[in-house]
């Protein structure tokens, strides 16, 4: 009965176990600060009276922020003329460390709001969209018009609620989660960056409203619409972030297809350069060669490189690559030596080690060549009988 109860526990791990497996990994970024990184953070906005309805959606922008502190996803209010600006978030984030060949399950975009204000009477909500800026690392004005129009979150954060529109209560001074639907997970870039963008909901329905064609029917001048903090807070404990869940690409062991020496023989104190050449075909391995002194290249792998003729810098190019390492010969190496090859990845997963022949040290200094006897010239014409005797030692 024990071991019934102790296999149930042990089959419920094991289950466990995999789920977790399943679940892989996690990437939280979040956007560079500044401008001139990698990536950016922002608003871009259209401004000036009236767009009221007519011109409340289009617009190539006419300013933008990217090195504020906050970020607004609003319009401004003004009592006569109505909506007298609309600014849009824009995110971006790198994901090239997720890699070709990962397996996204689940990802959330994350903002710190903080602030929320609307028209009485009126709500405001916010929403994730896509983005495709003229460049990653700095905005421009015409990016106001670089946003998609669908939704890659399938709820809204709001000021006030109202379920048939799927609204949820936005939080105040805190992360408000977006959970990315299908749409969203598919804007996610596994080998660059990931854009996105934030838009109120008024102005991302692209449609008339009956009280914008009274104008003026605002009587406030608060600005409709949310601000949150931007990559370029203090720290990242309030900055946007993108939190992925996926499973890694499976490693590719790399392959170790060739290796030579040069010279084939040289005294001691003197270079032998390797040159290999492998395949690894895992995006973005850190690929090392070893040479090795044996053929199970005891001591000259990723964990220790004490007993190796040499070994490579890092390599992070695919698929194939041809690199060398050079070993300076030592007085107790004198006499002919064999060397191997072995490549291992980051993973690290390596391969089997393969022959590559042999190399010959000689003494550092060559000892000098010295005949017994001589060489006799002899010259008849012009000399009598006489002989010169060229000695050489
Ligand atoms: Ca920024
Ligand atoms: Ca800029
Ligand atoms: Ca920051
Ligand atoms: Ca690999």
């Amino acid at each position: 009965m024990q071991n019934k109860f102790l296999k149930i526990f042990l089959i419920s791990l094991l289950f466990a176990l995999s789920a977790d497996f399943a679940f892989g990994a996690t990437l939280t970024v979040y956007p560079d600060a500044s401008t001139g990184g990698t990536t950016v953070d922002g608003d871009v906005a259209e401004t000036g009276t009236p767009q009221w309805c007519q011109a409340r959606y289009p617009g190539s922008g006419d300013t933008h922020t990217d090195t504020a502190t906050t970020i607004r996803t609003y319009h401004t209010i003004d009592e006569t003329e109505g909506v007298t600006g609309t600014y849009r978030g824009i995110l971006l984030f790198d994901t090239s460390d997720l890699t070709s060949g990962a397996t996204i399950s689940a990802a959330v975009l994350s903002v710190y709001v903080v602030s929320e204000s609307h028209v009485p009477g009126f709500s405001s909500a916010f929403n994730v969209f896509s983005a495709t800026p003229e460049s990653d690392d700095d905005l421009v004005n015409e990016d106001y018009a670089a946003v998609g129009s669908t939704v890659l979150s399938d709820t809204w954060k709001a000021s006030t609620t109202f379920a048939p529109l799927n609204w949820e209560a936005y939080t105040a001074s805190a992360y408000n989660d977006f959970t990315l639907n299908a749409s969203g997970i598919s804007n996610i870039s596994k080998t660059g960056i990931s854009k996105f963008s934030t838009r109120e909901w008024f102005e991302a329905q692209n449609t008339q409203d009956e009280c914008c064609d009274v104008g003026g029917c605002f009587d406030s001048t608060n600005p409709t619409g949310y601000t949150y903090y931007s990559a370029d807070q203090t720290g990242t404990d309030n900055d946007p972030k993108l939190v992925i869940t996926y499973t890694p690409a499976a490693n590719t062991t790399p392959t170790a297809s060739s290796v030579t020496v040069s010279p084939k023989s040289n005294k001691v104190g003197y270079d032998f350069t390797f040159t290999g050449t492998w395949t690894e075909s895992d995006a973005g391995d850190n690929v090392k060669m070893y040479i090795c002194k044996d053929s199970s290249c005891t001591n000259c792998d990723n964990t220790s490189q004490t007993n190796c003729w040499c070994y490579s810098d890092d390599n992070v190019t695919q698929p194939t690559v041809t690199d060398t390492c050079t070993y300076t010969a030592q007085s107790s190496d004198i006499g002919n030596r064999n060397f191997y090859m072995k490549v291992c990845d980051d993973e690290p997963s390596c391969s089997v080690s393969i022959f590559g022949g042999s190399f010959l040290v000689g003494p550092a200094t060559s000892t000098p060549l010295r005949f017994k006897g001589g060489v006799v010239l002899r010259i008849k014409n012009g000399f009598d009988s006489k002989s010169i005797r060229i000695r050489c030692l």
